[in-house]
């Protein structure tokens, strides 16, 4: 608390620590009202309708001695106080010495049918079940996040801790009718929290926890073991007793998490084509911390390439802990270069950029990899695919090359092989460079306009140099000037 008076203008930071006790009172204050609201009634088990002193057998039910709590299928669920004051009983938990975690009562259960002798064969053992049941103060509210926690505790007895111990909510009161012989039977349903772990300290009371999105608005509560002993995981935990794995609750609780937290979902698996990419987009929320599988922690992330994504979210002192997982698939698309222009004499081939596409259809009907092309023309590929369908388009002009240079040319002015003409020079640019004998450049052109003369070179052997940018053809020799 801040004592008034020991700050003043002058020592005006001493405000701030005080300040900041204040804040964190408030802070604290607000945190413990935000989670004070407990959905489950009668949590600790306290409020009893009629005394017992020892366990439950058939035919008796949880709710006859526990107020809004039942047993739900014919396992006979237990009620145990460390007071009993019923005439005649003198025994604290099953003869034990454990007490409830608080107060004077809490409830205890089988979750699994299993002992030493048994362990290496549960799948030919008979399941037998407990469960819990309560119906919450209110429903939940479906896409908003729940923390639940209750505390076990391993029987004394028990030769056998087991994991499993899960906290299953539902719109309606799963339950199944059964007999006395055909009793506890497994109701096999995905708990929205579980205990991965078979606590084996009988000494201790453990917290099971966890934070779940409600996918409806769920109003009933079942503590239990929704798996079968196959898959349930099993320790050895006192070998001088043969009791089946059983275990004490107490002090359930289901409401707000310490920090709001968002309904984390990446949504569905998804396909990719060609360069879409997905962003996710998660809120900025006080106390919320994300991580992602690449160890990254921005809120938003950007998916380009094909793999498995997680994102985890946890609250501030990590009493929370939401992970969802999704599997993004990149299908490639096809592309083919830019236009081209090839030499027609020299036929090219063209296929998709990028690694090998399967699925084409070429313009003529082929599903090769790649189309061979003689002549101009516009081409196309598709690629067949359910998801990511897609096709590109090519021009391609062939354009006449010369078969052979002359190798002669008479300037004399009587009109007949006068220039250095190049037949068959196609509608491309040409550059043309002529060098005498001793390399040095006498002539250049480009493009070149195919009506060279010779200048006033004299008559002699020179030598020339005629290729195109535009596709690789190269053309060297020797051009004799002869003037008379
Ligand atoms: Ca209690």
């Amino acid at each position: 608390v801040c004592a008034n008076g020991i700050f003043t203008l002058k020592s005006g930071f001493l405000f701030l620590p005080c300040m900041v006790r204040l804040f964190t009172l408030i802070f604290l204050l607000m945190a413990r009202a935000a989670t004070a609201q407990n959905l489950v009634p009668n949590p600790s088990f306290e409020d009893v309708l009629q005394p017992l002193c020892s366990y439950l057998v058939p035919g008796e039910n949880l709710s006859e001695f526990v107020n809004l709590w039942r047993a739900p299928t014919g396992g006979t669920t237990d009620f145990w106080t460390s007071t009993p004051t019923f005439p005649g009983c003198s025994r604290n938990i099953r003869n034990s010495n454990l007490l409830p975690r608080t107060g004077t009562t809490c409830i205890g259960m089988y979750i699994a049918t299993a002992n030493i002798n048994s362990l290496s064969n549960v799948a030919n053992v008979r399941p037998y079940r407990e469960y819990a049941q309560v119906k919450l103060q209110k429903p939940l509210v479906k896409g908003k996040v729940y923390y639940a926690e209750m505390y076990i505790s391993l029987l004394d007895r028990s030769a056998l801790a087991a994991n499993n111990m899960g906290m299953l909510f539902t719109t309606t009161p799963v339950q199944r009718d059964e007999d006395v012989n055909s009793r506890g039977g497994i109701m096999f349903y995905k708990p929205q929290v579980n205990n991965p772990n078979p606590l084996n300290n009988s000494g201790k009371w453990y917290k099971v926890s966890g934070c779940f999105v409600a996918d409806d608005a769920h109003q009933y509560l079942t503590i239990g073991n929704f798996f079968a002993e196959t898959a349930t995981t099993f320790l050895i935990a006192n070998r001088t007793s043969n009791l089946d794995p059983y275990y004490l609750i107490d002090d359930v609780f289901v409401g707000d998490p310490e920090n709001e937290l968002p309904a984390l979902s990446l949504g569905r698996d998804t396909v990719l084509c060609g360069n879409q990419s997905i962003t996710y987009r998660f809120p900025t929320m006080p106390g919320i911390a994300y991580f992602w599988q690449d160890g990254t922690t921005n809120p938003t992330y950007t998916v380009r390439k094909s793999g498995q994504y997680i994102i985890k979210a946890t609250t501030s002192s990590a009493q929370c802990e939401l992970i969802d997982t999704v599997q993004v698939r990149l299908e490639p698309t096809v592309k083919l270069a830019a236009d081209t222009v090839f030499c027609a004499d020299e036929p090219i081939t063209i296929k998709p950029i990028g690694p090998g596409l399967g699925n084409l259809v070429w313009s003529d009907g082929s599903r090769d990899s790649l189309l061979q092309l003689r002549q101009s023309g516009t081409f196309w590929v598709r690629r067949l695919s359910n998801k990511c369908p897609s096709a590109d388009t090519l021009v391609a002009r062939a354009v006449g090359c010369p078969g052979a240079v002359p190798n002669v040319f008479t300037p004399n002015g009587d009109g007949i092989n006068d220039t250095f003409r190049i037949p068959g020079l196609g509608d491309v640019p040409w550059r043309m460079t002529i060098l005498n004998r001793w390399g040095n450049v006498v002539y250049e052109a480009n493009p070149y306009p195919n009506d060279w003369n010779g200048g006033n070179l004299p008559s002699g052997v020179y030598y020339f140099q005629l290729n195109t940018p535009v596709f690789k053809r190269n053309y060297t020799g020797t051009v004799t000037i002869f003037r008379e």
